[in-house]
C-alpha cells in the first residue's frame, strides 16, 4: 500500500478541493506535531517525571496534573511563532493567548483540551489532545475573548490525537474525517483511515452509570429502555463501555458507532454538564457530523449554540445518528 503522510494528504486538500488554504494547512501541520511530542512525554510514564499532580488548578477548579500543565505548554510554544494565528485558548488556562508582539499575527484562532481524560494519566489509560480552529473576525483588531465565541460551525478544522496503544490523529477539515497513525521510529503521520463513517444504529453506549441518581427523567428512560435488553421496548441487548477519556469513547464510536453521553444532573441546576463547549463538545460535534453522526445538548445541535463565555458547559449526547435523534426526541417529550 502507498503510504500517504499527513502532510501530503493536506497538500493534496489544498491543491484539488481547495478545501484549505496553506496558512491553515501549516497550522494543523504544527499542532499535529506537538501532538507528537505530547505522545513522547506520555510514553515514558513514570520514566520522564510527568505523573501525578502540579499542585496547581485550572480555571474550573481542578488539580492539574503535571501532564495537562506540560501538554499545554508544548502547545503554546509549538504554535506561537509560526505566523497562522491570532490567538489561543484552552481548558487549563483563564483566558485567551494572545500571541506575542515579536512574531506576526494570523488569521486564525486554535482552542484546545490539550490533555483531556486526565483521570486516566496515571493508570495507563488511553488519553488525549482535542483542538477546534475558528477563523478570526474581520477587523478584529487586538485579539479578545469575544473573538473565540462563534457558534461550532464556524469551524474551519476539528481534531483529536489519541494517545493509546497506537497514538492516531484523527482530522475533519469539513470534508469528511481521516485519520492518520503515527510512525514512532519514522516520526510522520500516516493515513491509516480515509472517509469515517459512523454506523446510524448501534448496540452500545458510554455513561458515566455511577451518576445514575442525579439524572433528569429524559436520560433515565433512555437508558432504562436500553437497559432492558432484549424484553424491553428496545427489544435488543446492549453493551456498556466508558473510558472516562472523551478521545478514546469518541474513537471507538467513529470506529463501530455507539452513543456518547454527558448529561446535566440535577446535582447542580445551574450546570449544564461538565464538558466545555468550545475545545471539547464542538471539536467532538464537527468529527461526528462529518462521519454521518450526530451531536446535540438535548435539544439542538451543538455546533448552533452560540456561546457566550470561553470555559461554557454544555450536555453532550453524539454517535450513532439514529440513536442520538431518539435520546434528543425524548427531551421534547
Ligand atoms: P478532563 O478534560 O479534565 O480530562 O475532563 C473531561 C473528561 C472526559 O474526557 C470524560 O468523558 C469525562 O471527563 C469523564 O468524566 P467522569 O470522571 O465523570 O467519568
Ligand atoms: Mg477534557
Amino acid at each position: 500500500m502507498k503510504r500517504v503522510s499527513l502532510t501530503q494528504h493536506l497538500v493534496e486538500q489544498q491543491r484539488h478541493n481547495n478545501a484549505i488554504t496553506a496558512e491553515l494547512r501549516l497550522l494543523i501541520e504544527v499542532v499535529a506535531r506537538a501532538c507528537k511530542t505530547i505522545s513522547h512525554s506520555v510514553g515514558k510514564g513514570a520514566l520522564g517525571d510527568i505523573l501525578g499532580s502540579a499542585d496547581t488548578e485550572n480555571i474550573q477548579g481542578e488539580v492539574q496534573k503535571k501532564l495537562d500543565v506540560i501538554s499545554n505548554e508544548i502547545l503554546l510554544e509549538a504554535n506561537e511563532w509560526g505566523g497562522h494565528l491570532a490567538a489561543m485558548a484552552s481548558e487549563e488556562m483563564e483566558t485567551i493567548h494572545p500571541i506575542p508582539n515579536r512574531y506576526p499575527m494570523g488569521e486564525y484562532l486554535l482552542m484546545f483540551d490539550p490533555l483531556d481524560g486526565s483521570s486516566n494519566i496515571d493508570v495507563n489509560v488511553s488519553i488525549g489532545t482535542i483542538f477546534s480552529v475558528l477563523k478570526a473576525p474581520e477587523g478584529m483588531g487586538a485579539p479578545n475573548e469575544q473573538a473565540f465565541l462563534q457558534p461550532g460551525t464556524q469551524q474551519v478544522a476539528a481534531g483529536y490525537a489519541v494517545y493509546g496503544p497506537q497514538t492516531m490523529l484523527v482530522l475533519t477539515t469539513g470534508k469528511g474525517v481521516n485519520c492518520f497513525t503515527l510512525d514512532r521510529e519514522m516520526g510522520s503521520w500516516v493515513l491509516t483511515q480515509r472517509d469515517m463513517r459512523i454506523p446510524e444504529d448501534t448496540k452500545e453506549f458510554a455513561i458515566n452509570m455511577s451518576n445514575k441518581r442525579h439524572w433528569h427523567a429524559p436520560v433515565q428512560r433512555y437508558v432504562d429502555e436500553m437497559l432492558a435488553g432484549k424484553t424491553g421496548p428496545r427489544e435488543k441487548d446492549f453493551n456498556m463501555r466508558w473510558i472516562a477519556s472523551m478521545v478514546a469513547d469518541v474513537h471507538r464510536i467513529l470506529n463501530r458507532g455507539g452513543v456518547f453521553m454527558y448529561p446535566a444532573d440535577m446535582r447542580d441546576p445551574s450546570s449544564p454538564g461538565k464538558l466545555r463547549l468550545m475545545y471539547e463538545a464542538n471539536p467532538m460535534a464537527m468529527i461526528v457530523e462529518q462521519a454521518g453522526g450526530a451531536a446535540t445538548d438535548g435539544h439542538k445541535r451543538i455546533l448552533e449554540i452560540v456561546p457566550h463565555k470561553l470555559h461554557q458547559r454544555v450536555p453532550v449526547f453524539l454517535g450513532s445518528k439514529n440513536e442520538v435523534e431518539r435520546v434528543t426526541a425524548y427531551h421534547q417529550a
